[in-house]
């Protein structure tokens, strides 16, 4: 899921994502709430309309971004009470918020609210803190009015075991639509998180959608598909390409970099997209260092064709049942260049 975190992918319209395949975009409780505000867009017709994407959309629920976004906020059983980022106004998000935040958007999937345990946590702190996310996602299933609305339950727990697997048993006991993992790519070492998902993915039902927040790098896809996760978000393609760093089938490419100043080839000889069949890698340096908007523009719009072509190669060979020799030829492909 590209993000879409104020009710836009940053430097593409909606008639771009669905020329590269993005089925789904990933938007933000947090963000609308506080700007332009969620009875705002609800009179306006709905975030779908608003934003011109009649596609799906995941909304966040934003507990993650009330924290990572303020360092003054406040976590109380009722929820999470925080001060604006924007104009220092305070707030109060509960679980029946969240949920009404996210109705009032019109979002085809709703997250619950949730605590993601920070890394590295004490085991005390992150069975409380699973125990509260527990109790805010029964909440978060008795507050739905409309049930044209899908909602995915956030296992926490931090990085144990026994932890995991009781979050993920109390959820399943309230039943949602859909399960995600919380609290992963939070500071801990990439092993620490493969094995996460090794273990934790078979507490999770397999007919349902499994969902893993916030990752990733083109790997840690690779990775999730393989431990049995169904779907993800990152700004990692977005925020990276407007810093000039693009994905490409052999790794990285850093588009400053002196060596690309009088390269005429494309970014990612083996991509096929608008970015790559008609510009140079000279042309796209030029535009970074000028700060041209265009830069931002093809970057974002290379790296997003990147990111949803592997996940279609990734669809097909798994349903081919041959993922895992596509997972040998990805890493060997990517071996010897900075990854
Ligand atoms: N909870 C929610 N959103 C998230 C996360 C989480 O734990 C993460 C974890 N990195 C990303 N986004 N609600
Ligand atoms: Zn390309």
């Amino acid at each position: 899921m590209p993000v879409g975190t104020q009710a836009t992918v940053k430097a593409m319209t909606p008639e771009e994502l669905t020329g590269i395949g993005a089925q789904i975009i990933l938007a933000n409780t947090y963000h609308l709430y506080i700007r332009p505000g969620h009875e705002l867009i609800r009179r306006l017709g709905g975030l779908h309309r608003f934003m011109h994407w009649d596609r799906p959309i995941l909304t966040d629920s934003g507990g993650f971004q009330v924290f990572s976004l303020n360092e003054l906020s406040r976590i109380t059983e009722e929820g999470v009470k925080f001060q604006s980022h924007l104009d220092g106004s305070y707030h109060v998000i509960t679980p029946e918020g969240a949920v009404a935040i996210q109705e009032a958007l019109g979002s085809d999937i709703a997250m619950c609210f949730d605590e993601c345990t920070p890394y590295p946590a004490t085991r005390e702190y992150a069975r409380n803190s699973l125990e509260r996310t527990t109790r805010w996602a029964c909440r978060c299933r008795a507050a739905q009015q409309r049930h044209d609305q899908a909602l995915f339950g956030i296992v926490q727990g931090g990085m144990y075991r026994d932890l995991r697997e009781q979050s993920a048993a109390e959820l399943r006991e309230i039943g949602f639509d859909g399960y995600a993992l919380g609290g992963l790519s939070v500071g801990e070492e990439k092993e620490l998180m493969y094995e996460v998902m090794e273990y934790a993915a078979p507490f999770l039902p397999d007919d349902q959608p499994r969902y893993v927040m916030g990752i990733g790098a083109p790997e840690d896809l690779v990775e999730a598909v393989w431990h049995g996760f169904d779907m993800f978000d990152c700004v990692m393609p977005t925020r990276n390409a407007r810093n000039g760093m693009l994905f490409t089938s052999f790794g990285r490419v850093n588009i400053k970099g002196a060596a690309y100043a009088e390269d005429s080839g494309p970014v990612d000889p083996e991509c096929d997209c608008y970015v790559c069949r008609n510009f140079s890698r000279a042309y796209l340096r030029h535009l970074y260092r000028c700060g041209e908007i265009l830069a931002s523009r093809l970057n974002t719009y290379h790296n997003l064709h990147y990111y949803l072509a592997l996940m279609g190669q990734i669809r097909q060979a798994v349903a081919a049942g041959r993922f895992a020799e596509f997972r040998r030829e990805f890493y060997s492909k990517r071996q010897g260049v900075q990854s």
